[in-house]
């Protein structure tokens, strides 16, 4: 049986009733043959993939927490810690009622790819909670947060473990959990956690960072392929912080997004989401609400209930912003019988490893979440460099390098593909460049 086979299968051994993780496992190991064959001697002697598959350690804790009537609640907490080959664990918190350990393992394992995409030292983790901020006042999601942090203090800090934001913590919950993690320490640690407010520590753009890296990623592989972003039609889902950047960043560049999407359906804007339109995605954000409709109900455009753009809506672009797993096999069938050419993946693994096969075996160009998302922990790591310098670089130093970093992700996987001898597949180049960085970094410092 091949290396790459065997560590599957272990792996699956060890890891029952972790879909997730399993999933993006399978699909990154999937396209490391051509890295393992050049190399397999010694990748097996220091058990390259075996210790890439085994986090360096999961940590699950309790969270008690007092709602506003004084009923006591308690939720579980994760920080899975998986790879600091090449830096301090650096990835998101979710707060989700649907996160467990698998969800936490697959986005980690992704993380430590990403990062090592963006060039920049920062390893892989992620954590987070089953907690559902929906619906939760202010004074409760303080209160979780502080109680988050009274058990997560303990196993991050600037040198050892740099948690950030990710869906359902945004700059309101980050600034809860700074606040909560200095007054236990006493000190400030250089920021500790990215996406902070602007008055204590964050970065400019890192708002904007996803969705714009995102839109620059994209336009390099149009660029590539002797194209542009100019004219083009754009499907998003979601309608959050990330597909607000998109869709600002987009519209800049000439393109037009036509749809958005919600937990309760999707709506279809052909005259294009821009201007206040896009600003007006913040207050449906801020609202609480959850739902996509408002946005149908105050500009008069089709609201279509309970189903994804995928598959319903002709466009150039399909940009997934929402969640893991959007993208199933029926909407990639749907999405080539609609003559979709570029799947421009947001979220985190939005598309199962059934839709990305036959997506590509029928032509679409795929660009891969590790590589396109990759601007958002790309500029938290700028926040961590603007903090440990005590700098506060301008809005224009800020995005120059995002668009620096973009471009050096773009070409190091056109690397990685020569290297290879292998065709524009940015979804194996993307894993390949990153594993070779993390798994050189790992042989240099020994058996650990
Ligand atoms: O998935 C991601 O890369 C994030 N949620 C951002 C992580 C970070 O550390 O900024």
């Amino acid at each position: 049986m091949s290396y790459i086979s065997e560590v599957i299968e272990m792996t699956e051994r060890k890891n029952p009733g972790e879909p997730e993780f399993m999933q993006t496992v399978r699909e990154v190991l999937g396209t490391l043959a051509p890295a393992v064959e050049q190399n397999e001697e010694v990748l097996r002697k220091n058990c390259i993939l075996e210790r890439m598959v085994e986090p360096d350690r999961q940590i699950i804790f309790r969270v008690p927490w007092t709602d506003d009537k004084g009923v006591n609640h308690v939720n579980r907490g994760f920080r899975v810690q998986f790879n600091n080959a090449i830096g301090p664990y650096k990835g998101g918190l979710r707060f989700q009622p649907n996160v467990n350990l698998s969800v936490m393992k697959f986005l980690a394992f992704e993380q430590t790819f990403k990062n090592s995409l963006t060039g920049l030292p920062m390893g892989g983790g992620k954590g987070g909670s089953d907690f559902d901020p929906a619906g939760k006042s202010d004074a409760e999601i303080m209160r979780f947060c502080y109680s988050f942090m009274m058990e997560l203090y303990r196993h991050i800090g600037p040198d050892v473990d740099v948690p950030a934001g990710d869906m359902g913590v945004g700059a309101r919950e980050i600034g809860y959990l700074f606040g909560a993690y200095k007054k236990i320490r006493g000190a400030y640690e250089n920021g500790v956690l990215t996406g902070k407010g602007l008055s204590f520590g964050g970065s400019l753009i890192r708002p904007e960072a996803t969705g714009y890296g995102a839109t620059y990623f994209f336009k390099e592989v149009l660029e590539h392929l002797g194209d542009s972003i100019e004219g083009k039609t754009f499907c998003l889902s979601g309608f959050g912080n990330v597909a607000w950047g998109a869709a600002l960043k987009i519209d800049a560049l000439g393109g037009k997004v036509v749809t958005l999407s919600g937990p309760d359906g999707y709506i279809y804007d052909p005259d294009g989401v821009k201007g206040e339109k896009i600003d007006y995605m913040l207050e449906m954000r801020a609202s609480g609400r959850n739902v996509v409709k408002d946005y149908a109900d105050k500009y008069g455009c089709e609201f279509v209930a309970g189903k994804k753009p995928w598959g319903n809506v002709a466009a150039d672009v399909y940009m997934p912003c929402a969640m893991q797993n959007e993208i199933r096999i029926e909407d990639a069938k749907a999405m080539v019988a609609n003559g979709i050419k570029y799947l421009n993946e947001v979220s985190n693994m939005p598309t199962t490893n059934e839709a990305l096969t036959y997506l590509q075996a029928n032509g679409v160009i795929v660009a891969p979440s590790k590589a396109v998302n990759a601007g958002g922990v790309a500029v938290s790591g700028l926040e961590m460099s603007q903090n440990s310098g005590r700098l506060a670089w301008t809005e224009k130093e800020v995005d120059d390098k995002l668009q620096f970093i973009m471009k050096g992700i773009h070409s190091q996987i056109i690397s990685a593909l020569s290297a290879y001898g292998m065709d524009y597949n940015l979804v194996a180049g993307a894993n390949l460049a990153g594993f070779k960085k993390v798994a050189d970094a790992m042989i240099a410092q020994g058996l650990n």
